[in-house]
């Protein structure tokens, strides 16, 4: 009764930001991402230990608190479908540090589901496990596959599709690191925050089934410049609709915004590129493969970027031998 599973962290391209029922982690919009390589997070569990109660090791240390109170809950929304699950040590690690704002719900919770399913005797379909991962975490579904992925509204909840593999339009994103800080405010309580505060809320919702169809429409027929307008919209807008919050919720810093103004001095000298920025100060730049060491080299310069880290698109979460 073990098992061990990969998954790696997404980056929407298509933003998700608020909730329309906070009991069950339903999205208030649809989202569609890129699931990256190179970071990973590793997730193996072990039913047969005899342990007592269920047990997190977190890169090496128990972990308590929200962290541990989050998978608890996964674990048991499991076992609501599959009662008789004995306590489990779940031990996890990242190639990437947790605070890095790098999205390791998304991978922590696509790699959790993955190895417990990996021992059911009744493995559980992939619409179930996206349930209950999105339930823990609302990016996480996305990493449950590879290459480009959307998660769309669908009747009472939500349903996750790959739209293309990742070879069949093979970007590269380059992540400026502009600080190691944990954000102050985390993405559900901003998301609460925006939709109780913020007048541009309403707009922000309605506005998103558009950006969800421009975005489809430029990765079907593989428009760069199509998908880099429609991206940076959605980005800008999530964020202008967070500062509009009461008080404001700014994530960036100073070098995440001179990061955005040099990709877009390199978008208009002819490099294919564009940035998005989630809740936090990193700044990550899609491009073209031919144009990323150009991208990196520009990123590295920018005074208080203290980390480059490049990476392609990856495959989905799946079980790995220990
Ligand atoms: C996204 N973010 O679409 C957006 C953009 C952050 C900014 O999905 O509250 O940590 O646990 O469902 O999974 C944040 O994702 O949020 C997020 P919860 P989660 O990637």
């Amino acid at each position: 009764m073990k098992a061990t599973a990969v998954a790696h962290p997404n980056i929407a391209l298509v933003k998700y930001w608020g909730k329309s029922d906070v009991e069950t982690n339903l999205p208030a919009v649809g989202s569609i991402s890129i699931t990256l390589d190179t970071l990973t997070t590793t997730t193996m569990v072990d039913f047969s230990a005899g342990s007592e109660r269920d047990e997190l090791i977190l890169d090496g240390a128990p972990a308590s608190g929200e962290r541990s109170r989050r998978v608890r809950s996964c674990l048991d929304l499991i076992r609501r479908r599959r009662p008789g699950l004995p306590p489990v040590i779940v031990e996890s690690e990242n190639s990437f540090p947790t605070a890095a704002g790098l999205a390791s719900s998304a991978s922590g919770f696509a790699a959790l589901v993955t190895a417990v399913n990996a021992v059911l005797d009744s493995p559980l379909g992939i619409d179930e496990l996206a349930e209950i991962s999105r339930r823990c975490s609302g990016s996480s579904p996305r990493s449950l596959f590879g290459g480009f992925v959307e998660l769309a509204l669908h009747g009472e909840g939500t349903r996750v599709r790959p739209i293309l593999v990742r070879g069949e339009w093979p970007l590269e994103i380059v992540i400026a690191v502009t600080s190691r800080t944990a954000k102050k405010v985390g993405s559900s309580d901003g998301m609460e925050l925006t939709r109780k505060t913020s007048p541009f809320y309403e707009s922000w919702v309605s506005g998103s089934p558009y950006d969800l169809a421009l975005a489809r429409g430029a990765i079907a027929s593989r428009d760069f410049e199509a998908l880099a307008a429609v991206s940076e919209a959605s980005c800008l807008r999530m964020h202008a609709v967070a500062m509009a919050a009461q008080p404001g919720l700014v994530y960036w810093n100073g070098t995440t915004v001179e990061c955005l103004h040099r990709v877009r001095a390199l978008r208009e000298e002819g490099a294919p590129v564009f940035f998005t920025i989630d809740a936090g100060p990193q700044l990550k730049a899609i491009c073209d493969p031919a144009a990323s060491e150009l991208v990196a080299a520009t990123l590295a310069e920018v005074p208080g970027v203290i980390e480059i880290v490049r990476c392609g698109l990856g495959g989905g979460a799946r079980v790995v031998e220990d």
